[in-house]
């Protein structure tokens, strides 16, 4: 697990919560209230609406699972990272601003866990629908084929990717120049940070999968594919 997802209630943090809120609502007061909605791109960053109900997956992800991934994971992050971020140079800045500053900079890696695990969440639940999987659109379609040799090749690389990944991580389809890719990232790295253009992405961390599918990750990634992921979404971001 990832040492920073956990929290305390502690004198130090209680008063970093008061200094970050009375923080925020100066900042809010100084861009004059209702009246500017800038702020909400930077902290105190906020827990992203999941773009379906939490059963919305099932029988694939039920929503016991989505209860705790969103409920629970992707909300701490928010939280660990609201705390972590004021009083640092970054506590200004957007949300893939911090991920791209702070990633390969070991003095910030509580920042950097915290804004890249916002992110590759919010991404991931887009990367998924009830009833997705199949045929990609045509665009897409004629994209994978010019960069795998089929659509069923391109999945293949990205179970295989999914399986193989040691310990925790992340799965992405990838524009790299003028090619779609597999990569594969450790943690919470995000191929943003290298240059790269995601355009989905599957979460392998255990507690993705595990109340639904144990230890069977192949079968998670395999059903997710097959009946979840978001091609239009892919597309969208091929721009
Ligand atoms: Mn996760």
């Amino acid at each position: 697990m990832n040492r920073n997802t956990t929290s305390s209630s502690s004198p130090v943090l209680e008063r970093r919560r008061f200094l970050m809120a009375s923080a925020g609502t100066v900042a809010w007061l100084a861009m004059g209230g209702f009246s500017s909605t800038a702020q909400a791109a930077a902290a105190p960053h906020v827990l992203p609406t999941l773009p379906y109900a939490e059963n919305a997956l099932e029988p694939i992800i039920t929503a016991r699972t989505i209860g705790f991934h969103y409920g629970r994971h992707h909300k701490a992050y928010v939280d660990n990272l609201n705390n972590v971020v004021m009083e640092t140079e970054f506590a200004d800045l957007p949300l893939e601003k911090i991920i791209t500053a702070t990633a390969g900079r070991p003095e910030n890696t509580a920042i950097f866990n915290n804004a890249a695990q916002i992110w590759n969440h919010s991404f991931y639940w887009k990367s998924m629908r009830p009833k997705g999987g199949g045929e990609p659109p045509a665009a897409l379609k004629q994209k994978l084929e010019g960069s795998f040799g089929s659509v069923d090749a391109c999945r293949k690389e990205l179970a295989t990717a999914a399986v193989s990944q040691f310990g925790s991580g992340w799965v992405w389809l990838v524009v790299d120049g003028d090619k779609l890719k597999v990569i594969k990232t450790a943690n919470a790295d995000v191929p943003l940070t290298t240059g790269m253009k995601p355009l989905l992405t599957i979460d392998v961390w255990e507690h993705a999968y595990y109340l639904d599918y144990q230890n069977r990750r192949a079968d998670y990634v395999n059903a997710v594919l097959d009946k979840l992921i978001n091609w239009e979404f892919a597309l969208q971001n091929l721009g």
